[in-house]
């Protein structure tokens, strides 16, 4: 079994790859839920809703989230009514917030709901929310205020400093029943090229999971989502560099050599290889930017083969 760590839309696009070189029913997915919000009432699990539309091959490949074909009828609605409209519900995105909420309501747990929502896409994986205790990511603004994450990536376009990043609750949260066993088991732990502050980092502060990860440290491999300096998508690079860690490959690899044996580096970057190498993780050099499908799977087998 492939056990992969994952946040979002780059995690996503990999995971696209993954299924194209790894029998579906080997994958165990787990989930960032930092990101999750309560819109009008709606549970929104926006990671684990991206990767289940993207491995649906439903996902707005415009946006990288959300469904495509969608209509935004509702939110349309609510702006008629001056409501709230900065996080976009499309129509057809707004029936799986229905549907999650209303589970919840009736007691069933978050990891009960994402099986019951990828099964009905037929995505073919196990994807398991890291916790189904409340864990919420916060960011900390050079003002001392703390906003959520939704409120900095997309109210405020991730566009202002952070001084601090803290994941409310999960010092009381335990990992979603089945992971650790998982984890445990797995012939290789990926983590994908997801941003390693605020979309790995609330999984590795769940408890139990740093620590057996670090014991499983030679099953893991990493995939840097910084390329020469930069992210391809979102604020990595800032809130790196914002934090205190380097904005590069080399910055990534201190944030993970503790957990990960190997960390897969874009051919940009080769000239960094070696001081990744003596931070005692190996470097792996290939094109790791998914521009297509197939370069997702060629990264996807560079990655299972090494
Ligand atoms: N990202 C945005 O930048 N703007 C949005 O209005 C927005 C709405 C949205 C709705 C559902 C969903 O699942 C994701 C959504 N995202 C939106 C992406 C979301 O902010 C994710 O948390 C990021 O992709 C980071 O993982």
């Amino acid at each position: 079994m492939i056990v992969v760590l994952a946040g979002g839309t780059g995690a996503a696009k990999f995971l696209n790859g993954l299924v194209q070189v790894v029998d579906r029913e080997d994958i165990y997915v787990i989930g960032n839920t930092g990101d999750d919000a309560v819109f009008f009432g709606l549970h929104v699990s926006p990671d684990l809703d991206t990767i289940c539309y993207t491995l649906a091959n439903e996902v707005n490949h415009g946006t990288g989230w959300g469904l495509s074909n969608e209509t935004w009828n509702a939110m349309a609605t609510v702006e008629r009514y001056g409501g709230d409209t900065w996080f976009h519900l499309g129509d057809r995105d707004l029936g799986t917030h229905l549907y999650r909420t209303a589970r919840l309501r009736e007691g069933a747990t978050l990891s009960l709901v994402t099986q019951e929502i990828a099964e009905a896409w037929r995505i073919g994986i196990d994807l398991v929310p890291m916790t189904d205790s409340p864990v919420r990511t916060y960011l900390e603004l050079l003002d001392g205020t703390e906003v959520a994450f939704q409120d900095y990536f997309v109210k405020l376009r991730h566009s202002v400093p952070v001084t601090a990043v803290s994941f409310r609750g999960a010092s009381k949260a335990v990992p979603t029943e089945g992971i650790l066993e998982a984890i445990g088991e797995a012939e290789q732990i990926l983590i994908a090229p997801s941003n390693p502050i605020v979309s790995i980092g609330p999984i590795l502060a769940i408890q139990g999971i740093r620590e057996l990860l670090e014991k499983n440290r030679d099953k893991v491999k990493a995939i840097s989502p910084i390329v020469a300096g930069l992210a391809l998508k979102g604020p990595a690079d800032r809130l790196l560099r914002e934090l205190g860690y380097e904005s590069s490959v080399v910055g990534v690899a201190g944030l993970l050599a503790d957990v990960a044996d190997k960390l897969v580096i874009d051919e940009q970057d080769m000239a960094l290889a070696k001081s990744i190498s003596e931070m005692d993780i190996k470097p792996v050099v290939t094109n790791t930017i998914m521009s297509t499908p197939e370069l997702a799977k060629n990264l996807a087998s560079v990655v299972i083969d090494c």
